[in-house]
């Protein structure tokens, strides 16, 4: 199998991150993820890791708001021209905001903090200097997917870091910053008529957003109720897509505890749905963080669950364009990554 994946993450590992309450605590979504992903793969005999292509900034314009790259692109330059005791320590800070643009009577006003809290939604998506770069590399790694997943007619890995699915079309949140997942999907719908799963454990906020209107992208997450999960405000069962797009977006909001069985009910249900919908390619944004034990989940999702899920989404049948999305249970994340795709080897 094809595996995109680049050392450009490591220049975004920002030293905190801020949770509910305010309290900093280390930033989840690390470097280490990705180093017990690569152990697990180099123990397999399938694994054939490249260097993503760069495609240039057109695939990721024709997703995400010009303005928007552009903050992400300056936002660490500007803010440590801002402030000098910043440089004196650089890696003991994160760029975050304060106050956010809340229900869109806003515009981004030209300090950084004003465009910081219009383009953010949370306190989770810190930039770091090598935040952009390592974004940028790794939608690449989704589009170099997504273009094996054509040239091949198989499916293929993109070890994505930072992960995307929260990213909105102008907002980065949740660890995400280039929705990555979105980028490879839109990119793959003029190759061939594509459908897009979310498996990760947190409603796919951005992708939702990004697709809602549209009903030539099909896009279904299954995921723990926003009445109870993070991100709070999207996500909910009751939103099927608008215009255009109704009847084209799905989220299976389940509830805490769930386990394999009740997982599996709800992903026949989604596997049905993308049948119907015929498409020729499939992106799954592919979170761990369902697992038994993840720190920032509550399902049940076992080792053997994760075999039954790649199972059946890899009898589909269709070229996948893997995308990495969350997981922060380490020491099995690897394992549990490896366990997943050996069923589209
Ligand atoms: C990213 B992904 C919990 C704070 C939540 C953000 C979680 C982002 C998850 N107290 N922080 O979907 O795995
Ligand atoms: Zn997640």
């Amino acid at each position: 199998m094809n595996i995109f994946y680049s050392e450009a993450h490591r220049n975004h590992y920002p030293p905190f991150e801020v949770f509910d309450g305010g309290q900093r605590v280390p930033y989840f979504e690390n470097p280490d993820r990705m180093d017990k992903i690569l152990f697990a793969l180099n123990k397999t005999d399938w694994a054939n890791l490249m260097e993503p292509t760069d495609f240039g900034l057109d695939p990721i314009l024709a997703v995400h708001d010009k303005d928007y790259i552009n903050f992400l692109a300056s936002c660490w330059t500007e803010w440590l021209a801002s402030d000098s005791s910043i440089a004196t320590s650089p890696e003991t800070h994160a760029f975050l905001p304060a106050t956010f643009a809340l229900r869109r009577k806003a515009r981004p006003t030209s300090s950084l903090h004003g465009r910081g809290g219009y383009y953010m939604m949370d306190l989770s998506a810190c930039i770091v200097a090598g935040t952009y770069q390592a974004a940028l590399t790794s939608a690449n790694c989704a589009l170099s997917c997504a273009s094996s997943a054509v040239s091949n007619q198989q499916s293929a890995f993109a070890l994505c870091r930072p992960p995307g699915h929260h990213a909105g079309k102008d907002y980065a949140g949740g660890y995400c910053f280039i929705n990555n997942a979105s980028v490879a999907a839109n990119w793959l719908s003029s190759k061939g008529k594509t459908a897009l799963l979310d498996i990760d454990y947190h409603a796919g906020n951005g992708t939702q957003d990004i697709f809602y209107e549209r009903n030539d992208v099909l896009t279904i997450s299954i995921h723990g109720d926003p009445d109870f999960e993070y991100p709070h405000y999207a996500g909910f069962a009751d939103e099927t897509g608008a215009g255009d797009g109704l009847g084209f977006h799905k989220n299976f909001a389940l509830p805490k505890g769930t386990d394999d069985k009740n997982y599996l009910i709800a992903l026949d249900e989604a596997l049905e749905m993308i049948k119907k919908f015929s498409p020729n390619y499939l992106v799954l944004s592919t979170g761990m963080d369902t697992f038994d034990g993840d720190p920032l989940g509550k399902f049940h999702v076992t080792r053997n669950g994760f075999a039954q899920i790649g199972k059946k989404i890899a009898s589909l049948n269709l070229p996948t364009a893997i995308i990495m999305e969350g997981g922060y249970a380490n020491n099995e994340l690897g394992e549990n990554v490896v366990t997943l795709l050996e069923n589209f080897e």
